[in-house]
């Protein structure tokens, strides 16, 4: 697993290099200008980054979890925020194609694997987030149909999305009362809200999703009535891995700037980087960064293998990965001086984008809870 084959390098470094060419060049800019680059989103489709664990029948480039958590990571060295939409896109694309009837499979995921269509993942609510099982959104069946209403918080990508992933009550109230629903962009009674001010991931919308008496045809159910909550949990356990990787890969981009700097800069008549406490400091993030990708790797192939313990290891370098991430990124601005602090050297942007890791696809705290319940079993 820790040594890479032929197959597994080259994968790695299409991500690397797309990440290079496409996304490092312009994310200060598109980061200022709250810019969503919808057109590069379909080249980075066009090399299949956009169905990465998606099966080859749709569109999907049939890879990996450990394939898509090192192409995660290589994407966030160019842009976290980037990396992250694409990840939720993958997530989401992935529920349809795992969960989906063939109907849906068939009309859906080629267009989504090659991101001609782009995708978004709606299960927080303004009432309901972390506690996500409470979520008050309704489905109800009507005929041939099913009418939808309620309000879904914070959805990136809301707004330019194609298709939205929606988790709504169809029956009595908990986690076995839910049913996830693929929906349309072009319904009536769509709409969404403003595009939120933000400390970070500017490079990308959040809005709400709001659903009015929204009308799609039973066919769009995803999976069977009451199985939505697991379903969702099921993307999660990705979705969260390949959040941990953006936040090494943003970290990592961080730490190379901070190496960079330090061997320029000069102080007391010698190189930053001929000081043994900074050098200390390096050491340390360097090791931090290699147990957060180590655990990571273990948990996607977890995930790639089934096995029992893989929530609790998804949580686990979740936590462990977004939270090392976010301190490596800015103790690497901290290391440039006041420099850090100014836009153009992109290191205040690193954190700000990775700051938010630690809060979206469970909360940092929730990993907790999942963890917990695998030690104390229930
Ligand atoms: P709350 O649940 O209200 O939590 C508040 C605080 O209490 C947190 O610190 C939390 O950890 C803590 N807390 C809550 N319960 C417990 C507990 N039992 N034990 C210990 N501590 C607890 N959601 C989507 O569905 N789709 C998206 O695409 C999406 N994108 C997002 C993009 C951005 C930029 C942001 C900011 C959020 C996004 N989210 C999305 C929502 C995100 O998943 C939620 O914000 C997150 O799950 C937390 O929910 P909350 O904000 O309601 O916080
Ligand atoms: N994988 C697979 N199944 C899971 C699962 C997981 N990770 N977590 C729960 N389940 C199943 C669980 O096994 C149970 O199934 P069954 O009915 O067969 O027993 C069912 O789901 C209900 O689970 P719980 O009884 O554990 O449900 P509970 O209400 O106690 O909540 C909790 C569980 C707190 C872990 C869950 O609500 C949670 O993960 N909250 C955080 C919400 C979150 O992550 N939101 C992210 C939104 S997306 C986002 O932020 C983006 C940027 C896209």
């Amino acid at each position: 697993m820790f040594v890479l084959s032929e197959d597994e390098r080259a994968i790695t470094e299409t991500a690397r290099d797309f990440a290079m060419e496409y996304l490092a060049p312009n994310a200060i800019e598109w980061d200022q200008t709250k810019h969503f680059p919808v057109d590069v989103l379909r080249k980075a489709g066009a090399l299949g980054m956009g169905g990465i664990y998606i099966n080859e029948d749709v569109g999907g480039s049939g890879l990996t979890r450990l394939d898509a958590v090192r192409i995660f990571e290589q994407l966030a060295i160019g842009c976290p925020t980037i990396a992250a939409y694409v990840s939720i896109h993958n997530m989401a694309t992935w529920m349809i194609d795992k969960f989906g009837s063939e109907e849906l499979r068939q009309q859906w995921v080629p267009g989504l694997a090659s991101m001609e269509l782009l995708s978004s993942y709606c299960l927080t609510e303004p009432g309901a987030g972390s506690d996500a099982a409470a979520l008050s959104t309704k489905a109800v069946r009507d005929g041939d149909d099913y009418v939808l209403n309620g309000v879904k918080q914070f959805i990136s990508g809301a707004g330019t999305s194609d298709v939205y992933v929606v988790m709504a009550r169809t029956g009595a109230s908990g986690a076995k009362g839910i049913s996830a629903f693929l929906v349309p962009k072009d319904v009536d009674g769509l709409s969404f809200g403003a595009n939120e001010k933000k400390m970070g991931w500017n490079a990308q919308p959040t809005r709400q999703v709001i659903m009015e008496d929204v009308r799609i045809p039973a066919s769009n159910l995803i999976g069977d009535e009451g199985n939505g909550f697991r379903i969702a949990m099921s993307g999660l356990n990705g979705g969260r891995i390949n959040i941990a990787a953006c936040s090494i890969g943003g970290a990592q981009a961080a730490f190379d700037k901070a190496v960079s700097y330090l061997a320029e800069r000069k102080a007391f008549g010698n190189r930053l980087l001929d000081s043994q406490a900074l050098q200390f400091q390096l050491a340390d993030m360097k090791t931090e960064l290699e147990a957060a990708r180590t655990l990571l790797w273990r948990a996607a192939a977890a995930l790639d293998d089934g096995s029992a313990d893989v929530v609790e290891l998804c949580a686990m370098a979740k936590r462990f990965a977004t939270d090392n991430g976010f301190e490596v990124a800015n103790k690497a601005l901290q290391l440039h001086g006041g420099y850090g602090y100014l836009a153009e050297y992109g290191v205040e942007k690193i954190v700000r984008d990775l700051r938010v890791h630690q809060i979206l696809e469970g909360t940092n705290e929730i990993m907790r809870v999942v963890i917990a319940r695998s030690v104390v079993g229930n």
